[in-house]
């Protein structure tokens, strides 16, 4: 189901217990703002989420609320880990669902990088 409307972060979301440790993920990145691993469902031959550390619900509150270094931090760590899977030239699709209508179902920040690949054209 996808998250409802924007209210107060949940500290037992799945990607907040990723995160603590309490359930285990197929690490591909870690450093001070991010952590990055394999989606559980993968729609393209590579499927990785990045998540920002800090208690963010989505794009939203992330892009008007955190800190410039968090946000510098979070966003260079997507670049990073796109170039370390060997995306970057082949390319890759970077995606957010931010809330409601965009089926966002996790209420942790999360861009999935979707490669490996020619992933045709997007929205329909
Ligand atoms: P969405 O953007 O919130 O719709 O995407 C959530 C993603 O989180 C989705 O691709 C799931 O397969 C993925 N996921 C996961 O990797 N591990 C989990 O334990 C759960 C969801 I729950």
């Amino acid at each position: 189901m996808p998250v409802e409307a924007l209210g107060d972060y949940d500290d037992n979301n799945i990607f907040a217990r990723i995160l603590r440790g309490e359930i285990p993920c197929t690490k591909v990145h870690e450093d001070k703002w991010s952590l990055a691993f394999h989606d559980i469902n993968p729609q393209a031959p590579t499927h990785v989420l990045v998540i920002p550390k800090g208690r963010w619900r989505s794009w939203a509150d992330f892009s008007a609320q955190a800190p410039d270094a968090e946000i510098a931090g979070y966003v260079r760590a997507v670049g990073r880990v796109a170039k370390a899977l060997g995306l970057e030239v082949p390319g890759y699709r970077l995606l957010a669902n931010a809330g409601l209508d965009a089926h966002q179902e996790v209420p942790h920040l999360h861009i999935h990088i979707f490669g490996g690949k020619p992933l045709g054209a997007m929205l329909s």
